[in-house]
């Protein structure tokens, strides 16, 4: 059977509200990936981890090398969990949309940042698709590490990684017209697809694993172009005296009760509201109670982190669901 060139679904014709639906199996796209790629109008398509889970287990019984993927804007919660399954391959870590950071970060913390997770990575660099940063470095570091023609290309859904098959393709390779569909939703790959860069090397792009955490999980389309940081991202930062609240849309609230400093590191699309007065926007959402050391981020996962500098106690509304965690500052 035929696969889908830009999310590699099985295509049928049977069924439209199925994944991989096309009027002709002629078509080289399905429906789906076609309407994203042509009028950028995406279909949300409900999906369930145990979909994934036989791929990478039949990676792991390879020994071929995999490219972990992970998205530096939204690192995963549970990163090390795809390490459990993906055991036995080695591993090369691709630190991914470095555009949407400043430019002034330095990377050799980012890098060390990720040896908490004990990975057990063969090497780490950090890249842009967008701005085919490092991609050269990162070519040469796949043909290195390499075990047999195949490496496979895995992580959590939305980290980049059909967008960065695409950007290998078109820089070096001359198959300048197929690319692999990407999109800001989640599940946009639905089965491995094959890119072949030369006759020693075959990336195998896979669909990513879903995060349940991610408030992507619980917000319309609009929301999360909204959310979605298209360029790098401007930190903006308040000095806070005594009680203050910031209010962002209608999906995070933060109450802060001491002197402070707090850098939001979120799309700039978004209004941030300051208010000194107690008012009751938004306490109908999930409250979090956070006990900050200092120099710790907080994320909220999918949405961005907030920098703060003092130990304090900040308390967090955010949607019901939606993972917030405390880690060590990451710039
Ligand atoms: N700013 C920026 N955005 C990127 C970069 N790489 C990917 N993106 C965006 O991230 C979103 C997800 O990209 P995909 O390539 O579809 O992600 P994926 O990992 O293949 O996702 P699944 O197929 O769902 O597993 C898209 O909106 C991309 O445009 C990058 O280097 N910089
Ligand atoms: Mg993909």
């Amino acid at each position: 059977m035929n696969k889908c060139s830009g999310c590699g679904s099985l295509l049928q014709t049977i069924d439209c509200k199925l994944e991989g639906y096309t009027k002709s199996l002629d078509n080289p796209l399905c429906e789906r990936c076609f309407r994203i790629k042509h009028y950028n109008d995406y279909q949300v398509l409900i999906k369930d981890n145990v979909d994934y889970i036989d791929i990478l287990n039949s990676i792991n019984k390879t020994n071929d090398l995999v490219i972990l993927v992970v998205d530096l804007f939204s690192i995963p919660a549970h990163l090390a969990e795809i390490r459990n399954i993906i055991n036995n391959n080695p591993m090369l870590l691709v630190l991914t949309k470095r555009d949407l950071l400043p430019k002034s970060l330095y990377e050799d913390k980012i890098i060390n940042y990720f040896n908490q997770y004990h990975l057990g990575v063969c090497d780490t660099i950090l890249i842009s698709s967008n701005t085919n940063y490092h991609l050269d470095e990162l070519l040469i570091k796949i043909k290195q590490y390499k075990t047999s023609t195949k490496v496979y290309v895995i992580g959590y859904t939305n980290a980049g990684k059909s967008s960065m098959m695409n950007k290998l393709l078109y820089n070096y390779t001359d198959n300048k017209f197929s690319s692999i569909t990407t999109s800001i939703l989640p599940s946009t790959t639905l089965n491995t697809i094959e890119a072949i860069i030369d006759d020693d090397l075959t990336l195998i792009d896979t669909p990513g694993l879903l995060e349940n955490g991610s408030i992507a999980n619980f917000i319309s389309v609009d929301t999360l172009k909204k959310i979605t940081p298209m360029k790098t991202i401007r930190p903006i930062t308040y000095q806070v005296k005594g009680h203050q609240i910031f209010i962002i849309d209608e999906i995070l609230r933060l109450d802060c009760n001491s002197s402070n400093s707090i850098t939001f590191f979120l799309s700039n699309k978004l209004v941030i509201n300051r208010i000194y007065k107690d008012k009751d926007n938004l306490i109908d959402l999930t409250k979090h109670i956070l006990n900050i050391k200092g120099h710790q981020d907080i994320v909220i996962t999918g949405l961005g982190f907030i920098k703060i500098i003092e130990a304090c106690i900040i308390t967090v509304y955010t949607i019901n669901g939606v993972d917030v965690y405390l880690r060590d500052s990451l710039i």
